[in-house]
């Protein structure tokens, strides 16, 4: 029986071209700055990004941290999406190391609107958290991987601007968003101020995000990411990998978007239930309720028949394509929805 790992696109392995520039890696010890194939990395990263700078940390939850830390603070409040990661799967990360408490927004599709944030931002009486800042998820992970259009961005950068708050991004999956709408990615970065991206989800690297910012945002990111001992020495071993990330593996991406639209036309041609319009990258939410049996209960039957999935809520199991997924694969986990949705 084969085994198709659909939990996510962090279950990715490095591929032969990583595993050998890891080997060759030129190392030095980055607390000193002297690791070049790191300093290669955080200037391709800005570079692609369109930012000044750029900062090589161990994940995207770290990331994510660092960035709040040097963006807000004790009594501050972070404007994001009710099932935003930074929220519910950082492990209170915001609260507990920056000081600020998230303010949850639902959105539509995971995404925020000037209209929807707007009732949220907080008076300026000295009894009230300060609005601080937004944060934006791009692609959103438990929306199905949604994406937002620049134009869209574009009026949310308006909003922030006309009330002096920063835009913070979680594109822990923004090659995702830019691969599936045909633009660069930098037309998407171009409305955050700093953003956060991963190098160990779908473009397959062992280890590794980026935060990309101004030089001033970045100088501050790397002390915050100090005091996270994220300080990694010779980490040019694990950055060689995430450059030949960001080389080879970004165009590709389109095929796990449509292996991921073969699998929710599958699964929605059953009882089972795909919101189709959310289908837009690598990401599929399944509803189960209409087979009268909980997430859980679908999952263990999935695994009986060697397909990997994670529960997400009560009613809901996700499905995430990657490039370890042949098309033999997801033919063979299409076969396995049908009999038993
Ligand atoms: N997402 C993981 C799990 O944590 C759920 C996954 O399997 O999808 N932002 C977003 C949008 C993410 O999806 C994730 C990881 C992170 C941040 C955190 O990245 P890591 O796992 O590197 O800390």
């Amino acid at each position: 029986m084969p085994v198709v790992d659909l939990r996510s696109d962090t279950v990715t392995k490095p591929t032969p071209e990583m595993r050998q520039a890891m080997f060759e890696a030129e190392v030095g010890d980055d607390g000193y700055g002297e690791d070049p194939t790191v300093n290669a990395l955080e200037a391709l990263a800005a570079e692609m990004m369109g930012k000044e700078a750029g900062l090589f940390v161990t994940s995207g939850s770290q990331g994510n941290a660092t960035a709040m830390m040097v963006h807000v603070g004790k009594g501050d409040e972070v404007i994001c999406e009710a099932s935003a990661h930074i929220y519910g799967v950082e492990t209170g990360a915001m609260a507990a190391l920056s000081g600020a408490q998230p303010h949850p927004v639902p959105g539509v599709h995971g995404k925020l609107t000037p209209e929807l944030i707007e009732p949220h931002v907080r008076s300026r009486k000295s009894n009230r958290p300060r609005t601080a800042l937004i944060e934006v998820e791009n692609t959103h992970n438990f929306a199905g991987g949604t994406y937002y259009t620049p134009a869209e961005l574009a009026a949310i950068r308006q909003f922030a601007d006309r009330h002096s708050l920063p835009i913070h991004m979680d594109g822990a999956r923004i090659f995702n968003a830019a691969v599936a709408q045909n633009v660069n990615v930098r037309e998407l970065a171009q409305y955050a101020d700093s953003i956060q991206f991963c190098l160990s989800k779908g473009l397959a690297a062992p280890v590794g995000s980026l935060v990309v910012g101004t030089k001033d945002f970045i100088q501050q990111a790397r002390r915050y990411r100090n005091m996270l001992g994220g300080s990694m020495r010779q980490a040019g071993v694990i950055a060689a990998a995430g450059i030949v990330a960001l080389k080879t593996m970004v165009q590709r991406l389109c095929e796990d978007h449509l292996h991921a639209r073969m699998l929710a036309e599958a699964a929605n041609g059953t009882r089972l239930k795909v919101d189709m319009a959310a289908v837009q990258t690598n990401i599929v939410m399944v509803d189960v309720s209409p087979l009268g049996m909980t997430a859980v209960q679908m999952v263990e039957k999935l695994l009986q028949h060697g397909i990997k999935v994670n529960p997400i809520s009560r009613d809901s199991f996700r499905l995430v394509t990657h490039k370890d997924l042949s098309r033999g694969d997801i033919e063979y986990a299409i076969g396995v929805l049908k009999k038993l949705g």
